[in-house]
């Protein structure tokens, strides 16, 4: 089968297509990636043309072997669904889990995403954490969610709170909560460290004055993730700007409440009145 008629290839293309008309990839902002699935990656396997192996710039052992479907450095998710062939790429990882090749895509060139060291750094993690389960990572240029990281203490307990009681579903779809990032250079090892020590914990993290990653089971629910957030974002951001403060909220007792009916875990550090 071509890597084109691939159904993950068709997912993957119409997800940076929403991204992209949700107002989140202005230019080449923001970036994806995708776990092939073993018997997925067989299927496709006779349209691969393998170039040089090069260094990831991060170690990612548990990944040895695995390929990833990545937007390309300097691409533009708006352009994923005219050219896929130009704008995305399939790599596969090496036996050591520090070098990558490209086995399809980028056509007329190119690297893939400035992120790779977050995507596959996420990635590792969050194949250990869910047990497989977890193949999707999504980065954005979520607006609401920048602009709160001008206003907000940059902190887990403020976000994850704040954004719980802006919508009632909130808890129940991101039940874990949401890290918090400071500021950092983007596209590096140091900021890849950072954001992948929080999807231990997390399924969103949020990039200070910058953006957020979301993690995900498949296309539906990352996708679905990333919106609730930064939806959730869109509220606060316009209570703040009718009042600074608010008349009533979802209290604690409401939460607990929550949790008990829809047998969510909601962690203790977020539930303080
Ligand atoms: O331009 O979003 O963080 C791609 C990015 C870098
Ligand atoms: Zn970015």
């Amino acid at each position: 089968m071509k890597v084109l008629e691939a159904e993950f290839m068709k997912g993957f293309i119409r997800m940076a297509d929403d991204g992209w008309k949700m107002g989140w990839h202005e230019r080449n902002g923001g970036n994806l990636s995708y776990r092939i699935k073993k018997e997925e990656a067989a299927q496709v396997k006779s349209d691969f043309a393998p170039s040089g192996w090069k260094n990831i710039d991060a170690s990612v052992p548990m990944l040895a072997g695995e390929f990833f479907l990545v937007t390309g450095s300097g691409k533009f998710l708006r352009n994923a669904v005219i050219a896929p062939e130009d704008s995305l790429c399939i790599i596969e990882i090496n036996e050591d889990g520090e070098q990558f090749r490209i086995v399809w895509g980028l056509v007329n060139g190119g690297r893939p995403t400035s992120e790779l060291p977050s995507h596959l750094m996420n990635h590792q993690v969050i194949k250990q954490k869910t047990n497989n389960v977890y193949r999707v990572v999504y980065h954005a240029h979520t607006t609401n969610i920048i602009a709160l990281t001008f206003i907000l203490p940059l902190s887990d307990e403020v976000f994850t709170r704040e954004l719980w009681e802006m919508a009632t579903e909130c808890p129940v779809v991101f039940p874990s909560g949401v890290g918090v990032v400071p500021w950092m250079v983007p596209g590096g090892r140091d900021i890849a460290v950072e954001t992948s020590r929080l999807m231990e914990k997390y399924d969103v993290a949020v990039w200070a004055h910058h953006g957020m990653f979301a993690t995900g089971e498949n296309f539906d629910l990352t996708f679905g993730l990333m919106h609730t957030v930064e939806k959730s974002a869109e509220i606060l951001v316009k209570v703040l700007s009718v009042r600074p403060d608010k008349l009533q909220t979802i209290t604690t007792q409401n939460f607990k409440d929550l949790s008990d009916s829809f047998k969510v875990t909601l962690p203790e550090q977020f539930l303080k009145p």
